[in-house]
């Protein structure tokens, strides 16, 4: 199998002119299945695991209900999840909504900064805040060290998006939903006075104003005169259910879930604007025919309703462990429980789109283990944690 392997590449990466084989289809023969990460943890509703290189290093998984937990680096038969923060206090929770995000500054093992995306009550909010970590890896983060950086209003309890991430510019990215209901009747995405239907980006090394983040310079509307909110970096996106960075590339990827249709994959650009509500995928929404197309950004990838209902993004593969999958997108679809992997051509339109595996349960977000080997996380009635792998012949 590993001569094969090795001659399969080979003969991608002659074609490919020694380039990354980025539009090799998978081998036919390719098996991909789930095995429990830690086969003794569960977790109520984990929607978040992030790992972070600290000493030994340190799976954090994120429970909506608004707890945070850690789990070392490699599982033993004994191995249990320890607390690291518990904001239930303040988190509203159940449906789309709770604490959806966590993402940890670049330097978090100097100053313990990491920060969440959450909603809260009365009047219902999104709140993007900084929390502490005690110095040394030791006990647990004191709930009174937040900092909350930014809140913004949800006129619905649906479609509040909620990853929050670092890109490789040192900035942090936050992916907002349209505020939910069906359609966006308020028109929210295509709106650049308010941060919905967006994705962010926040300076929070520096401020400016009165605010508590600065505004990167180069961030789309920093400064414009017509009323548009700076933190804007992309627009007119509906319910970016997890957005990444590709750690080599830089490129940034965004799965935004469809209306009554389509799913779809997006390669965010600054400034651009995904289509939402006038758009749902490539097709017309708002109007039903005949929409104004003009400087839109089209999906990069779009699913219909015949294949899921409810796209959860991934990541773009960096792990040593299949290699026939480097380089490419992996998600999956929350009710179908579908996993795909998707590649680009060179030029960044589709290459090829292959079904890995259907898992059986309700996928709520996928992580990268300290190999960037890929985690995916069931959600509800399981609640565990998974590591995807090909089957060994
Ligand atoms: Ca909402
Ligand atoms: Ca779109």
């Amino acid at each position: 199998m590993r001569l094969y392997y090795s001659c399969y590449l080979l003969v991608v990466l002659l074609l490919a002119g020694c380039a990354e084989p980025a539009d090799a289809q998978l081998p036919a023969d390719a098996k991909y299945e789930l095995e429990e990460a830690y086969p003794s943890v569960e977790f109520n509703s984990p929607v978040e695991a992030v790992w972070v290189k600290e000493g030994q290093g340190r799976l954090y998984v994120v429970d909506q209900e608004g707890k945070i937990f850690w789990l070392p680096g490699t599982a033993s038969a004994g191995t249990k999840q320890n607390l690291f923060l518990d904001i239930s206090d303040r988190v509203v929770a159940g449906g789309e909504r709770g604490l959806l995000g966590l993402t940890f500054h670049p330097d978090f093992q100097n100053n313990g900064y990491f920060y969440v995306n959450y909603t809260a009550g009365n009047p219902l909010q999104t709140r993007i805040s900084r929390f502490k970590a005690p110095t040394g890896n030791s006990g647990q983060v004191d709930p009174g060290s937040e900092t909350i950086l930014l809140t913004f209003q949800q006129p619905y309890g649906n479609h509040n998006g909620g990853k929050v991430t670092f890109g490789p510019d040192g900035h942090l990215y936050v992916a907002v939903g349209d505020g939910g209901s069906g359609g966006d009747p308020q028109n929210n995405a295509q709106d650049r006075s308010n941060l919905l239907g967006k994705i962010l980006r926040l300076d929070v090394n520096n401020t400016s104003g009165n605010r508590t983040y600065g505004i990167p310079a180069d961030n789309p509307y920093a400064n414009n005169p017509e009323g548009f909110r700076e933190e804007i970096f992309a627009y007119g996106l509906r319910n970016p259910w997890k957005i990444s960075f590709d750690q080599e590339t830089g490129r940034l990827w965004a799965a935004d879930v469809g209306q009554n249709k389509i799913e779809e994959i997006d390669i965010v650009e600054k400034g651009g604007n995904y289509g939402w509500r006038i758009m749902e995928g490539s097709d017309c929404f708002k109007p039903s025919s005949n929409c104004d197309e003009k400087n839109l950004i089209k999906p990069v990838h779009e699913y219909t309703h015949a294949d899921g209902v409810s796209i959860t993004g991934g990541f773009v593969y960096r792990g040593k462990a299949m290699p026939e999958l480097q380089g490419k997108y992996i998600y999956a679809d929350y009710v179908s429980g579908k996993v795909w992997a998707l590649s680009l051509n060179k030029d960044g339109t589709k290459a090829d789109n292959a079904l890995l595996l259907t898992t059986g349960f309700p996928v709520s977000a996928f992580g990268q283990d300290q190999n960037n080997e890929l985690l995916v996380l069931s959600y509800g009635s399981e609640g565990k944690i998974y590591r995807l792998n090909r089957q060994a012949k």
